[in-house]
């Protein structure tokens, strides 16, 4: 029998996947508190996942302004590089790669974790309908303030920045987080983007942050070791947008001059079932991408090979399937059984529910 494809080896950009099981990026709330720096156990939880053929960070804010949560780490301070590099050289030594996903919120926060307790900032002063978690429970996200339009290309310039600052903490590049309902899908959506300057209005305004994040990081980095995460059809954190489709043919079929690494996107409604309309949407607006398409969102194994196989999708990202899997590649190789995670634990606490998942071998033994 021949090896399933999704267990070979694949090349996106400067990066050389072993296999093309990919981690997805999972926010767990562990950072120190005093100045979001990586936990101590972040190491360890990556490095016991480094089988995957690429880790994805969990979301890291690029700015202190760019914070949504409690207890998420940044990728702006030196601690937080330093902090970084323990788990690059951690998921190094195991052979793995890594890749740091970069965060801004914009309106999916709270007064309370911005600084000086001030508005959050978004394309527009119009308040997410969602909640956050500020540290001791869920609130409404605050009403945020809309950005000046001289404020822009600062922001820009700090997701460059982040991406420097990813590449001096040793990750082998970056994923541009551009989905969820954060501050680079608010400018897309017309329902969160009522802007009249150049980045509102068209579809082409409202992409306009977009792709000067991406040329800008791409500048910065190269374009082979930078990707990128979109949610076309995900109605996470609020959003809203009257021509989805639309907007995305667009930004999808403008990303292929930049050859980046890869197009990561989630299929659907985040987290979510799948539905046959929104894969039906998925393949058209997949179709368009010439580069390499990550998947993501509700894969089984089966479903997975079969992607992988047809050439649907390059590789396959694995969300919640990694927290309670250290060794997913393996059990999924081995067509094993799947640990079930703890759903109290995922989100904030310590080891309990983060480094101590057993892999198989272990859990035979114990
Ligand atoms: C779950 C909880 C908090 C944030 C995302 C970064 O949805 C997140 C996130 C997920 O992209």
């Amino acid at each position: 029998m021949t090896t399933p494809k999704l267990f070979t080896p694949a090349q996106f950009g400067a990066i050389s996947l072993a296999n093309r099981v990919v981690m997805a990026p999972l926010t767990r709330n562990r950072a120190r508190p005093a100045d979001d720096v990586p936990s101590d156990l972040a190491a360890e939880y990556y490095a016991q996942r480094a089988s995957a053929g690429l880790l994805i960070t969990e979301a890291s804010q690029i700015m202190p302004e760019g914070k949504g949560y409690a207890w998420t780490p940044g990728i702006y301070s030196p601690a937080q590089i330093e902090g970084w590099k323990n788990v690059t050289a951690a998921v190094h030594a195991k052979g793995g790669k890594i890749v740091l996903q970069m965060w801004h919120v914009g309106r999916i926060s709270h007064t309370s974790l911005q600084p000086g307790g001030v508005a959050p900032v978004a394309p527009s002063a119009i308040a997410a309908k969602s909640q956050t978690f500020d540290g001791k429970g869920f609130v409404p996200t605050s009403e945020p303030r809309a950005l000046a339009l001289e404020e822009i290309p600062q922001i820009v310039a700090t997701y460059a920045q982040a991406a420097r600052n990813a590449r001096a903490a040793g990750f082998d590049g970056v994923e541009i987080h551009a989905a969820n309902g954060y501050l680079i899908d608010q400018f897309l959506r017309d329902g969160s983007n009522h802007r009249t300057d150049a980045y509102g209005g068209s579809i082409e305004n409202r992409a306009r942050f977009l792709f000067e994040v991406v040329e800008a990081v791409t500048a910065a980095i190269g374009a082979d070791r930078t990707g990128i995460r979109l949610s076309p059809l995900s109605p996470s954190n609020g959003v809203t947008d009257t021509d989805p489709v639309a907007v995305f043919s667009h930004v999808i079929t403008g990303l292929n001059r930049f050859n980046l690494a890869y197009l990561h996107m989630v299929e659907g409604a985040t987290g979510g079932a799948r539905d046959t309309e929104s894969d039906a949407k998925m393949a058209a607006l997949r179709a368009l991408y010439t580069g390499n398409y990550i998947a993501n969102n509700g894969y089984t194994r089966t479903a997975a090979m079969a992607a992988v196989d047809s050439g649907a999708a390059d590789a396959i990202a694995f969300g919640k399937a990694f927290i309670a899997n250290p060794d997913l590649v393996e059990r999924l190789t081995l067509d094993a059984p799947l640990a079930e995670g703890d759903r109290a634990t995922y989100y904030g606490g310590g080891a309990k529910g983060y480094t101590d998942y057993p892999t198989l071998a272990e859990a035979e033994t114990a």
